[in-house]
């Protein structure tokens, strides 16, 4: 693979999705069984260990809102409206082929859309605490045995000790792999542009062959690394480097991460569930019990619907100072509280440690576009 190669590479991973589903089908006619996820807290090992695919299901495209907002409230997130909308009207190849739907009780306007979700699919909710402390960590156990039970029950199989222990250690693999890839943008400057680390991230949820993409990955991480050393990067070490945080950037990554880059900033981390949020933290695979291991990484998710969510705010600090970051612009999709409310403490983080902060709220249609970019050539201009 040369360098020459890398925007056909990065080309592979933005069609992840469109592809996956082609491979998907395959599968689906040798009989194995798909589960649809839409959240970062839905614990994998377990559908692994299940020996079925997990998939992340339709909710970046503002096609489906109209048809969703026949039934759900219009001041409702896009993210919400646009996943029940592809789920009523067919679109999504790959909530076609889920036989089964995990959800938890996340924010409220998700757990109550998973009631009108479960009467067009089977949708388990496991039912996720929002603190962290003795008792709750025993319930989410408890959720977490519960799932255990219902896919051994849906799909005929024995989810075995050994099975848990394999799929952690496929998962820690592919946190491990990606990490390495992410953290290339700590180099400065990076070699390595926002737009295309949204994608290789995001592509990790359609890429069902986990062994070949993670050596994708890796011979990508190292194309990259070659293409600093020769001194080719799309930045100089002057572009001002900014930090993504808050929700789920796939449904507004051409608006936001897009526009940064093309009015001369550096995205260099993304910190949400498209990034790096969902590879952050392994799996202990030595010195617990798999039910209990996967239990706790999971509860220590810092998402906005934790109180508190201290965490989320130590994970920034970190980032600013590993990534070298000037900046950080805050992601809030309309009408999504728990990330609008966070935003101060977020706010009071960043400018505590002496970096700018912008805090954008935005949904999935393209009429804010021009208005984001003037605020977004501002704020980069101001780094
Ligand atoms: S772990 S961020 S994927 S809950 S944006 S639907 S919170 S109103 S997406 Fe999320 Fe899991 Fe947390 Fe991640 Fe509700 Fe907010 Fe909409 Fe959200």
């Amino acid at each position: 693979m040369s360098n020459n190669n890398l925007p056909e590479i990065f080309e592979t991973f933005a069609d992840a999705r469109k592809k996956g589903f082609l491979t998907m089908k395959a599968e689906k006619d040798k009989g194995r069984n798909v589960v649809g996820i839409f959240c970062t807290y839905t614990p994998r090992e377990i559908i692994y260990a299940a020996d079925a695919l997990s998939v992340s299901l339709c909710s970046t495209s503002e096609e489906t809102i109209p048809e969703a907002e026949k039934r759900l409230p219009k001041n409702l997130c896009p993210l919400i409206k646009s996943s029940y909308g592809f789920a009523i009207t067919d679109k999504c190849p790959y909530m076609y082929f889920s036989d089964l739907i995990v959800g938890e009780t996340t924010c409220d306007g998700k757990k109550k859309m998973y009631e009108l979700l479960g009467e067009v699919k089977d949708t388990h909710v496991m039912q996720l605490p929002h603190t962290r402390n003795s008792y709750s960590f025993e319930l989410w156990k408890n959720e977490i045995k519960e799932l255990i039970k219902k896919l051994e029950e849906k799909f005929n199989v024995e989810i075995t000790e050994e099975k848990l222990k394999d799929a952690i250690k496929l998962c820690n693999e592919e946190r491990n792999v990606m990490k390495e890839f992410f953290s290339l943008a700590k180099l400065v400057p990076s070699p390595v542009k926002g737009t295309e680390m949204h994608d290789v991230m995001n592509s990790s949820n359609f890429k069902f062959d986990k062994k070949e993409f993670f050596e994708e990955i890796r011979k990508t991480t190292q194309n990259m690394k070659e293409r600093y050393d020769k001194g080719e990067t799309p930045f100089t070490k002057d572009t001002p480097r900014i930090l993504i945080t808050g929700c789920p950037t796939g449904g507004v990554v051409d608006k936001v991460i897009k526009q940064i880059e093309e009015i001369g900033g550096s995205v260099v981390c993304i910190e949400n569930c498209v990034g790096t949020k969902n590879f952050e933290m392994l799996v202990d695979e030595e010195n617990k019990d798999p039910i209990e291991a996967i239990a706790e990484r999971y509860i220590n998710i810092p998402c906005s619907i934790m109180t508190p969510n201290d965490g989320r705010m130590e994970r920034i600090k970190q980032y600013i100072e590993d990534y070298k970051v000037d900046g950080v612009v805050d992601v809030t999709l309309t009408a999504c509280h728990t990330y609008a409310i966070e935003t101060e403490k977020v706010r009071r983080t960043v400018e505590g440690l002496g970096k700018s902060y912008l805090a954008i709220e935005t949904n999935y249609s393209n009429s804010d576009a021009p208005q984001l970019r003037t605020r977004l050539e501002a704020f980069v201009e101001m780094l």
